[in-house]
């Protein structure tokens, strides 16, 4: 290698080391701001963010409002997801829905990709599709899902 080559090398190392500086104070910063953004209404998990704008609305409410943003109504894949979504709930002492649906067909719940689902968290007896006419879900305080109809009204959780 000829001398320039190794002076460029050099350069190319100084400038690594002042974007990680950068990059640090920026990471320092988003962790300041997103706790601020989440307090009070919303959780982060992993890469996804839980959400609340704190208002009630019928199912059909919900998808508008979370695909308005930029989201989709909030539907829990583990425990640690469920927990997030419940301690929302729990807050706002509002039950949720949640994305899942058996719209398309009864007694097959799915996520709003179409997926069918990986996990649940029922409440005893659920889903029971009472009165031929419970296609959404609903979220209690205690994390227990029950299967409900989609025109009742029930607190928005987006999930981004
Ligand atoms: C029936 C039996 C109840 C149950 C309820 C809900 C309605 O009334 O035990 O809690 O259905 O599943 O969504
Ligand atoms: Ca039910």
């Amino acid at each position: 290698k000829g001398e320039s080559g190794l002076t460029e090398i050099n350069a190319l190392k100084q400038q690594v080391l002042a974007l990680q500086e950068q990059m640090k104070i920026l990471q320092t910063s988003f962790s300041k701001y997103q706790k601020a953004e989440l307090f009070p209404s919303g959780r982060a998990v992993g890469v996804n963010i839980f959400k609340t704008s704190g208002f009630e609305g019928n199912f059909k409410k919900a998808l508008q409002s979370c695909r308005q943003a930029g989201g989709e109504v909030a539907s829990p894949r583990n425990a640690a997801e469920n927990e997030a979504i419940q301690e929302i709930v729990t807050i706002y002492n509002k039950a949720a829905f949640l994305g899942m649906t058996d719209s398309q067909t009864e007694g097959k719940f799915i996520y709003p990709t179409g997926e069918p689902l990986g996990y649940s968290n029922w409440a005893p007896g659920e889903p029971n599709n009472d009165q031929d006419k419970e296609d959404c879900i609903e979220t209690y305080t205690n994390g227990k899902w029950n299967d409900k109809s989609c025109e009742e009204s029930r607190l928005i959780i987006c999930q981004f």
